[in-house]
């Protein structure tokens, strides 16, 4: 063995492997600030994850700290991370929170061409009973000379730069893409470095898991209820599908991408636009699944070709394996065209 025992000497980092698209895109080297920033960010947020979740067990926390200083609510904290590693890296004009209810416009001296939309802590209802939460960002090129402005961000998805999230699981994960594929990274916390573990990554074909709240069933379209009924007794002799549902976003499109199928948030007629967020939940999601191969519709457009109108607005989303989705594509097309359903 070398006298390097088992360190591995010349480990990619995210940091390095977004240095080296840095450099191979030839550009000014904002993406690469930008992204790095992101990083720093969801590593503290990862960090306040974690230490949450042992100060909620032990009651650390309470509603001040050790220090008695104020303790943030973790999506608070979490917004304002991300807000300030952005501005401070003078890489973005216009900022999109789920947790802001207008636009952030970056101040003159501190903006660059880039515009954000993100959601700093996605499932943060979950964080008490442990279970696994996200952080998503989309990033799109200002289009326009003029000064920056909430409609900025009303871009398809199909015009995204990059997109990912972070997974706060058993081990902190971030996915990232670029328009040249998926990279997967695990932050390893001996060294608060993301390590590339996952190159290139592409979603199966076709799965065998659905995912989707089944409580609504009383309100879900026809063409939901005979997708699913069609998982649950498949006529062709296959084997049922299983059913998974954690109720996070990035848990339930994390586990798509890496063991295939399907996960739906559909309108229903109590949400005739269904309840996820297109500009920063969505289309960043959405680009993810479509760079692996898989596909992101609304049963009728694809999700990356809606034209947003307001930056919170919500978009109904089916995405996953392609032959999955393209199985509820022709269900849902058969009922919007009022052809005869057995
Ligand atoms: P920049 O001027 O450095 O922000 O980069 C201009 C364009 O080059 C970006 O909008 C990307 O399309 C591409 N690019 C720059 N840096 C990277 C990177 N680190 N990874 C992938 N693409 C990049
Ligand atoms: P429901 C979390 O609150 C969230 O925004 C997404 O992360 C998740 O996919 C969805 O809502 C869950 O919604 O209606 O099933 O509880």
């Amino acid at each position: 063995m070398s006298d390097r025992g088992s360190f591995d000497t010349n480990v990619v980092t995210l940091t390095r492997f977004v240095l080296e698209e840095g450099r191979k895109a030839k550009g000014t080297g904002e993406l690469t600030t930008l992204l790095n920033s992101l990083c720093t960010a969801i590593k503290a947020i990862s960090t306040a994850v974690r230490k949450a979740g042992i100060a909620h067990l032990y009651g650390i926390a309470g509603s001040t700290n050790v220090t008695g200083d104020q303790v943030k609510k973790l999506d608070i904290l979490s917004n304002d991370l991300v807000i300030n590693m952005i501005k401070s890296s003078f890489t973005s004009c216009v900022l999109v929170s789920e947790e802001d209810e207008n636009a952030i416009i970056v101040e003159p001296d501190r903006r660059g061409k880039y515009i954000v939309c993100f959601d700093p802590l996605d499932g943060s209802s979950n964080i008490d009973c442990l279970v696994s939460i996200g952080t998503i960002f989309a990033i799109y090129r200002k289009t326009t000379e003029d000064e920056p402005c909430e409609n900025d961000a009303l871009q398809p998805g199909r015009k995204l730069v990059a997109a990912g999230y972070a997974l706060y699981g058993s081990a902190t994960m971030m996915v990232l893409s670029t328009g040249q594929g998926v990279n997967c990274f695990m932050l390893d916390p001996a060294i608060g470095e993301f390590i590339l573990v996952d190159r290139d990554v592409k979603i199966k074909k076709r799965g065998n898991i659905y995912s989707l709240n089944e409580g609504y069933a009383a309100h879900f379209d026809p063409a939901v209820t005979e997708y699913i009924q069609a998982k649950k007794f498949p006529k062709d002799g296959s084997a049922p599908y299983s059913a998974r549902y954690v109720g996070s976003m990035v848990a339930d499109v994390h586990r798509t991408l890496v063991y295939g199928g399907i996960f739906l948030y559909p309108a229903n007629v109590k949400s005739p636009k269904g309840k996820l967020r297109l500009l920063y939940e969505c289309n960043p999601m959405a680009f993810i699944i479509e760079q692996a191969g898989g596909l992101a519709t609304t049963g009728s457009i694809s999700v990356l070709d809606i034209q947003p109108v307001s930056i919170h607005q919500r978009a109904p989303v089916v995405m996953g394996s392609p032959d999955d989705v393209q199985d509820y594509i022709a269900i849902y097309q058969k009922h919007a065209n009022g052809e005869h359903v057995e």
